[in-house]
């Protein structure tokens, strides 16, 4: 009898550190073939969504003030290693249901998501390696589909709410530089994000503004208000040269999650609070604010609009905005199927922001994907707010044809890190095109 090559022959987690120095997981799977093995680590939120699936930290505040993650490491040297030790790292789907059925619970609480996601991801970087391909050529295959779609890019340029210790509210200002004349390739539309983001540094230091960064990389002023921030990216999209609302659109991560809990805080049931510069809207108010910020700026796409859990008024919300500019659920949907098969039923969002570890692996993240494509609704690639140098989101846009990714800033190397493949994607891929949109 022979062995199959691809069988898993052990698998090894180690606590590291992400980018804003806590501890998080990164695992290595070795096949039975000579040296065929692969790695991945997992990112971790701040602006978490309450439905996310379990992030298992062990809590001991005397080290790394609670923030190890030694429990989930062992979690994966010891049951995990034993459960899929001699498995197909090519079957995919087997070993994501072995994982799924050893947690036993509805959000990987026992495991740790953080757990399941690293054996995941390593699996199918092990897999990809065992045939010599491309990681996003392999995803395509589990996928079912040939990658071709550099993903339209979502570009932090300034940072707000609970990433950076600034004035600004909202958590992400974005740019999204379109298919045009000027940017044809993902590589001109990089080119166009860091032009920008160059211009709006000199802007900020101009008028004597601090140009510090927050968490994703992009710059964490001190400003009057948030619509401050709209009027410097205007003015820095121009000066680099592009067309607001022709070449570039800008997209926004309100994380109004948060805004919903600061609200709470200060003793209001409903509405949303700007804790920063002491705010406070009725729920109303706080969509007729929406609206007016998308008839002043060039906005084309907005993430967590309204917080994870107030469902009725999404749907108002949807139906009044949902025709003009695209709706990201992400605290909202958690990349979880049975939230997302929710938001279709009742026509709320019409968009997914897609974070693996919101969920613990490939195969559901997968599946998350595919309900929103079949369901017409938009699919957005994400980072966390911590991330680490693994590159894997990159391979998962492209390998899906998911057609948008986030990763912020174009700048500091736990960003870029994920831009850079996609350049080395683009160069590789012989029929490619940039964005869905011709
Ligand atoms: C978000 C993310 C990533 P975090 O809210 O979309 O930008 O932030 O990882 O902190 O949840
Ligand atoms: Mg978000």
């Amino acid at each position: 009898m022979t062995i199959k090559e691809s069988l898993i022959k052990d698998i090894k987690a180690r606590q590291i550190l992400d980018s804003r120095g806590n501890p998080t997981i990164e695992v290595d799977v070795q096949l039975i073939t000579g040296f065929t093995s692969g790695r991945a680590s997992v990112p971790s939120g701040a602006s978490t969504g309450k439905f996310e699936a379990v992030e298992l930290r062990d809590g001991d505040k005397s080290k790394f003030g609670g923030k190890s993650v030694y429990k989930a490491v062992e979690n994966v040297n010891t049951t995990i290693k034993n459960a899929l030790t001699n498995k197909d790292a090519q079957n995919q789907n087997e070993i994501d249901k072995i994982l799924i059925n050893l947690d036993g619970t509805t959000n990987k609480a026992k495991l740790g998501a953080n757990a399941t996601l690293g054996v995941s991801l390593a699996v199918a970087r092990a897999s990809a390696n065992y045939k010599f391909g491309p990681l996003y050529e392999h995803i395509g295959n589990l996928y079912n589909c040939e990658p071709q779609i550099l993903p339209l890019s979502l570009f932090n340029i300034l940072n707000g709410g609970k990433h950076a210790d600034n004035s600004v509210n909202i958590q992400e200002f974005m740019v999204a530089p379109f298919k045009c004349e000027k940017i044809k390739t993902f590589a001109d539309a990089l080119m166009c994000s860091t032009e920008i983001y160059h211009k709006l540094k000199a802007i900020l230091k101009a008028k004597g503004y601090s140009t510090a960064v927050g968490d994703e990389g992009g710059f964490a002023p001190n400003l009057k208000n948030d619509e401050e921030a709209l009027d410097l990216i205007m003015e820095a999209i121009n000066d680099a040269g592009y067309k607001a609302g022709q070449e570039v659109f800008i997209a926004l991560d309100i994380a109004s999650s948060e805004m919903k809990g600061e609200a709470e805080k200060i003793g209001k049931a409903d509405g949303y609070y700007f804790w920063k510069t002491d705010k406070y809207f009725t729920t109303e108010e706080f969509i007729v604010y929406q609206e007016k910020l998308i008839e002043k700026y060039p906005i084309f796409s907005i993430e967590d609009g309204l917080a994870e859990e107030d469902w009725e008024n999404w749907k108002i919300y949807t139906a009044k905005l949902g025709n003009k500019i695209q709706l990201v659920g992400d605290d909202l949907f958690v990349t979880n199927v049975s939230r997302l098969q929710k938001g279709i039923d009742e026509k709320v969002a019409n968009a997914i922001l897609i974070k693996p570890n919101q969920i613990g692996t490939l195969t559901e993240t997968l599946d998350a994907i595919r309900l929103a494509k079949q369901n017409n609704y938009n699919v957005v690639i994400s980072h966390r707010s911590g991330e680490t140098d693994d590159t894997f989101i990159a391979d998962l846009a492209v390998g899906t044809n998911a057609g948008q990714i986030k990763s912020g800033a174009p700048c500091r190397i736990d960003r870029v890190a994920k831009y850079n493949q996609l350049l080395r994607i683009e160069e590789e891929l012989e029929k490619s095109s940039y964005t869905l949109k011709d």
